[in-house]
């Protein structure tokens, strides 16, 4: 079973307007203790996604391990952080990510676990309870459920599940379960005591990534 931490940053390429600032974005995150992170972009062509998930990797390795000389001390003393990509297991082999994301339109679960092999991670998402009772009987690591309140950050989403069908995939999966969807600092408590084991998030980190991730910590522990 993963160790998913409570915090799941999304980083959605929409939200940006060049990759120095969706690296600097990400890097803020991970200042603030964010420890697991997914690229996202509905938008972008395979070339463009994999130079900018190749950004955010460099970015990212360099801004845990600035110096040479405190590499090991920062190996053994820090969790390392790890990226997942959204929709694409080709893109996430060849950019050396940790995991794939898929949703209910893309790949399935074990057509991307044929490709991904058995150690990154896959995580599904869900947004009602039939698909969630499938998705638990994949080899997916994780399973997501949402949105769980409005959200403006996803084309055309599914119906609102609220903290009740929060409740409701707590009780049909054992696998660890990552909330998404309207999830802020104010309501991310009531989120993790429906059942959660994570929040997935994007809005709610743009504006201060850092000091909101730090808040989202403290209000998670
Ligand atoms: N997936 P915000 S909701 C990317 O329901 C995404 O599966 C969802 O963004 C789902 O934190 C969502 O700004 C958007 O609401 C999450």
């Amino acid at each position: 079973m993963l160790p998913l931490p409570r915090l799941y940053a999304i980083v959605d390429a929409g939200f940006f307007s060049s990759t120095a600032e969706l690296v600097t974005f990400a890097e803020l995150v991970v200042a603030g203790g964010c420890r697991l992170l997914q690229y996202r972009n509905k938008s972008g062509n395979a070339r463009q996604m994999l130079e900018q998930a190749r950004e955010l990797k460099r970015g990212l390795s360099q801004s845990q391990n600035p110096h040479p000389v405190a590499k090991c001390a920062t190996r053994v003393g820090q969790p390392s952080v790890r990226l997942i990509m959204n929709d694409r297991a080709d893109l996430c082999l060849v950019a050396e990510f940790d995991g794939v994301h898929v949703g209910q339109d893309d790949l399935s679960p074990e057509s991307v676990r044929g490709i991904i092999g058995p150690d990154r991670w896959l995580g599904v998402s869900t947004h009602n309870p039939d698909q969630l009772a499938r998705a638990d009987k994949t080899s997916a690591d994780y399973l997501a459920i949402g949105p769980v309140f409005a959200t403006s950050s996803k084309e055309t989403p599914d119906p609102v599940v609220g903290l009740e069908g929060v409740r409701r995939a707590r009780q049909l999966t054992r696998k660890p379960l990552v909330a998404i969807g309207g999830i802020t600092r104010a309501n991310a408590a009531s989120v993790i005591e429906a059942g959660a084991d994570s929040v997935a998030v994007i809005s709610d980190l743009l504006r201060e990534p850092r000091k909101s991730a730090e808040e989202f910590f403290r209000v998670l522990r």
